[in-house]
């Protein structure tokens, strides 16, 4: 966004709370954390020669070479100058009569600007869980979202990890190699599919190189904004018989990766379909986890897919080890955690370290920790108490100049999540550079139009099987959060009706 204002001849700062850039993958670096987006797609696409000249090491590229990825494109477009490191926004509130928001950061400053973007993340806000004690353990204790620049070593030591989402999904195979011994607490058990992660096939770089823009274009036109090269398969899971079903999710088993939920075109629509794929998996946990007992227990029932799939390396296999344990909270609730480690089920557990794997306050949780006022003083926190309100996941009424990229209302954490953020930056600067021609100076989501969205987004949800789970897509991770399904389904859809809008002169939105 920065390099798209600039390149209007805009003048634009950025603040950010990291001591560098590179956002998720900034705060992100415990053990085994790796993008599950092939890294050939996960990167920016806005620079021909910057896309030809990056070399991606793997398949899935690991946390340090994204990292690396993300310094790499702040030097090469010289933007960290324009950056203010180690800098949290406090306060946003727009001034009517200035038509201006003023700006209050953390080290005391205060500064205005026309127009705010929010470029706050969608997984940003590490949510730690609600167990009374938590500050009380003795030992080391990590947040896999907020993890240590240095290297934390778990050689010879007892560590307990808390969750079973992605990032421990990632984290527990490492951390089980290192320690002495490794406890793992579930609340609910997770579908995960093998990554099948490799050295990055030249031939493969190579091929796609030759028509980046076509390989890109082919992508963008998927319903996820990814995985043209092994696309969803549109038949239904019915309408095979039995043997067919299981090779045909027997061969992207075998693929890796999340491309396993385009087995067939209904896996997220029919409740039928879904089973017969969460059967399949169920079948792989029970041939791989050697104990009958732990395998039962690792055994998800839900809807498959509606948590985000989990893509894993040696994840269930990791159960197998004589330096593992599993501990069922549904069997042994989680009591407190105590000095010496945790207590579940009336039992103590001690521990040297334990991991959080808890997850985040999404979509919303990192808008809501800046007080941002609108017009007439409006609260977004109080216009957002029963649910993130917005037009297009772009906007919102009541809050002129103020765009969210990748806001909840956008398809956003469903796709790739480096193109969603490019769609919305060409869109907000396409944006910013018609109201410059125009002789626009202010620009605010009309309330009818945000109300028509929210209905969709919605209605496009309540399609699919989505809301029949407790996820984070639907804040349900957090105790008192509104459950509200926050992205909306469907990427190319989404881009039509982004660039429709703007075709007519921005439609939904006042402007004067
Ligand atoms: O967080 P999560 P995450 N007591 O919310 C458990 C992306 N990501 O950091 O399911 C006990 O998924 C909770 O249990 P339950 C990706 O989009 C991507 O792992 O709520 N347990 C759950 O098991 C992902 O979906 C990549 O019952 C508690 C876990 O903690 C998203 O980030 C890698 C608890 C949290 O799982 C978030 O993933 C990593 C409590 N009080 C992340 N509170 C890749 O690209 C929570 N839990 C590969």
């Amino acid at each position: 966004m920065l390099h798209k204002a600039r390149s209007l001849g805009l003048r634009a700062r950025v603040f950010e709370a990291g001591s560098g850039v590179g956002g998720t993958w900034y705060w992100n670096r415990y053990p085994g954390a790796r993008c599950d987006v092939d890294s050939l797609e996960y990167s920016y696409q806005f620079d021909e020669a910057l896309q030809q000249e990056w070399k991606w090491s793997e398949r899935y590229a690991p946390q340090p070479e994204i990292l690396r990825y993300a310094e790499h494109v702040a030097e090469r477009f010289g933007l960290k100058g324009g950056i203010q490191f180690n800098t949290r926004v406090e306060k946003a509130a727009y001034d009517e009569a200035m038509g201006r928001w003023n700006v209050a950061t953390s080290d005391g400053a205060q500064m205005s600007a026309q127009f705010l973007i929010l470029a706050t993340g969608c997984l940003s806000s590490a949510k730690l869980p609600e167990i009374e004690g938590r500050e009380r353990f003795a030992g080391e204790s990590y947040h896999t979202g907020r993890w240590p620049h240095h290297a934390v070593d778990f050689g010879g030591k007892r560590v307990g990890v808390i969750g079973t989402g992605s990032s421990a999904i990632q984290s527990i195979p490492l951390i089980a190699r290192e320690a002495k011994s490794l406890t793992v607490f579930q609340r609910t058990p997770t579908y995960t599919v093998p990554a099948r992660n490799r050295p990055l096939d030249p031939a493969y770089e190579a091929r796609v190189k030759s028509d980046y823009a076509g390989f890109r274009a082919r992508n963008s036109r998927m319903p996820n904004a990814f995985g043209s090269d092994f696309p969803r398969n549109e038949a239904s899971a019915l309408s095979v018989d039995a043997g067919n079903r299981r090779r045909a999710f027997e061969e992207r088993w075998r693929h890796g990766g999340l491309p396993f939920m385009g087995t067939f075109g209904d896996l997220l629509l029919n409740g039928e379909a879904n089973a017969a794929a969460a059967e399949f998996v169920r079948g792989k946990i029970q041939e791989i986890v050697r104990d009958p007992a732990t395998a039962a227990r690792l055994t998800p029932r839900q809807t498959i897919g509606c948590k985000r799939l989990c893509v894993d390396t040696d994840y269930y296999a990791t159960f197998n080890r004589a330096n593992v344990r599993l501990v069922d909270l549904r069997e042994s609730p989680l009591e407190a955690i105590t000095p010496a480690g945790v207590r579940s089920g009336g039992m103590e557990h001690a521990f040297d370290c334990l991991v959080f794997a808890t997850g985040f306050d999404a979509m919303t949780g990192s808008l809501m920790a800046i007080d941002i006022r609108g017009r007439a003083g409006l609260a977004l926190r109080d216009k957002w108490r029963d649910g993130p309100r917005s037009y297009l996941g772009l906007g919102s009424a009541g809050f002129p100049n103020l765009f969210i990229i990748t806001g909840p209302g956008s398809p956003s954490v469903l796709t790739n999540m480096m193109v969603s953020i490019e769609q919305h930056v060409n869109w907000i600067a396409g944006c910013l550079d018609w109201m410059r021609s125009q002789r626009h100076s202010r620009i605010e989501a009309s309330a009818q139009a945000e109300n028509a969205w929210g209905r969709h987004v919605n209605e496009v949800a309540d399609r699919t099987l989505f809301p029949t789970c407790n996820s984070w897509y639907l804040g349900a991770n957090v105790p008192g959060k509104p459950r509200v399904f926050m992205p909306l389904l469907g990427f190319p859809p989404y881009v039509e009706k982004c660039n429709e809008v703007a075709a007519r002169g921005y439609e939904g939105f006042a402007l004067s």
